[in-house]
């Protein structure tokens, strides 16, 4: 862990670095005192105590910031470093991150702000923070070799610049990005409106949060940076179900979501019960005649989107991303769709052979669900979390929404599992069941084959080639 014992070590150093720059005298008096936060949970709003006022947002299992106000320029510490973080109760991953954390804290400012940040690199290698979105000198754009030396192991440098436009946006290296973003090096940016933009509407709650991915073998606690494609953990801000906090707000509440996507592949991000407009992305506010209702926004690689609604139906709302393979944790097995397949003497002989051999899927795999099958050390269920009725089987981007009539203004508690009034709730049908009804002219087809069809083959996949156990 960062001691300030060692941070004043590498401030010594700081003084040679940066001399040369542009950046003002004031810079150099002193640094800020990195804050470092190591506990994964949703910290509350911090409330802006100098500057100009606005409306907080509240990062998913995460937290902003604190700045110190430095002759009218709001100064900020980054430092980047190696860090532990619970991707979910059970499972801890080594990743690289900022100011203890992966993601790193939010920052948050205003229009018009000038901004300071000193980045210190306590990583093994090289890094730079280039700050996705933002109109600012090209010389702060933070592309190492392109637009400034990298930050080399040590080194604190500074980047300075006016928040010149609202809106949201991220930071991410620019310096061996496929390494040092596959290790979880990330943070988001909110640039809070300095008067009333016709285009920006005040909201009661406003959340963030990162899509980002990793690639841990069951068992490993270090992902695996070589991955392009084949990810097993899709988090929501290094986070994954089970261990995503709930969305909870106040029925009536105007809501906004912002979104950014650092992973590799698009998330089509989902909300049960409600309509919503894309108001935003990284490029601005969305002009009003350019907004449409939708219950599914996908968020493509390296953009951002900002949702909002009213939050006008109570419940337990599944919020998500609607791809089901990241609804899961990571799956150490290469397995067939063998549902249908009627195995069980197959089994009894395989087991003859491999004594651990175990038929998974021959009803559907919601028996993974609740599987009591021995896990490895540090590796979470594929699906998994108890809903108030039963296993909800999910994991990775999934989480809830939860709007209740009596959560407090400015409450962001968990209100725990909805009530739902009597005769409000999908229910077994145990009356008799008549026989089905054929549709006169079933298997018939608008434009029919001249010759019928020949009797379809089904051909059932031995589970031979069921590797991995
Ligand atoms: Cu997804």
């Amino acid at each position: 862990m960062f001691s300030r014992r060692n941070f004043f070590r590498g401030a010594g150093a700081l003084t040679a670095a940066v001399s040369a720059s542009a950046v003002s005298r004031v810079a150099m008096a002193a640094l800020p005192e990195p804050v470092l936060q190591t506990r994964p949970d949703t910290m509350a709003p911090l409330l802006p105590e100098t500057g100009r006022p606005y409306n907080p947002v509240v990062t998913l299992n995460g937290w902003t910031l604190p700045w110190r106000m430095n002759q009218g320029v709001k100064e900020f510490h980054l430092v980047a470093e190696p860090v532990v973080r619970e991707l979910a109760p059970g499972m801890k991953a080594h990743l690289w991150g900022y100011n203890g954390q992966s993601p790193g804290p939010t920052i948050e400012v205003v229009e018009g702000d000038r901004v300071r940040i000193f980045v210190t690199n306590r990583l093994p290698e090289h890094t730079s923070i280039h700050w996705h979105g933002q109109r600012l000198p090209n010389g702060m754009d933070g592309v190492t070799g392109l637009t400034q030396p990298a930050i080399q192991p040590g080194k604190t440098w500074v980047y300075e610049f006016v928040a010149r436009r609202p809106g949201t946006f991220m930071y991410h290296p620019h310096a061996d990005e496929m390494t040092q973003m596959a290790m979880g090096m990330m943070g988001f940016w909110v640039t809070h409106p300095k008067v009333k933009n016709p285009l920006i509407d005040a909201v009661d709650r406003d959340f963030c949060f990162l899509l980002n991915a990793f690639d841990i073998d069951p068992g490993a606690a270090t992902p695996k940076i070589m991955t392009m494609t084949d990810f097993n953990l899709w988090c929501w801000n290094s986070r994954v179900f089970p261990g995503i906090d709930t969305l909870n707000v106040r029925r009536g509440d105007k809501v906004r979501i912002r979104v950014g996507n650092l992973t590799m592949t698009n998330h089509p991000i989902h909300v049960h019960g409600h309509e919503f407009t894309v108001t935003g992305t990284d490029g601005g506010p969305t002009p009003k005649a350019g907004r449409w209702p939708e219950v599914t926004t996908d968020v493509a690689v390296g953009q951002m989107r900002q949702i909002e609604f009213v939050a006008d139906e109570e419940g337990d709302w599944a919020f998500h991303c609607h791809k089901s393979h990241h609804t899961m944790n990571a799956m150490g097995h290469n397995v067939p769709t063998l549902i249908g397949v009627d195995h069980r003497g197959l089994a009894a002989k395989i087991t003859q052979l491999v004594p651990d051999y175990m038929v998974m899927g021959e009803r559907g795999m919601a028996d993974m669900g609740e599987m009591e099958m021995p896990l490895p050390d540090n590796t979470l269920p594929m699906m998994t979390g108890q809903g108030p009725f039963g296993g909800v089987e999910m994991g990775g981007m999934f989480s809830v929404l939860k709007v209740r009539k009596d959560q407090k203004r400015g409450d962001y508690s968990d209100p725990g599992w909805y009530r739902h009034p009597p005769g409000e709730v999908a229910f077994e049908w145990t009356g008799a069941l008549p026989q089905p009804a054929r549709f006169a002219a079933e298997g018939g087809q608008s434009m029919p084959r001249q010759t019928p069809a020949p009797a379809a083959e089904v051909k059932v996949r031995k589970p031979t080639g069921h590797s991995g156990h």
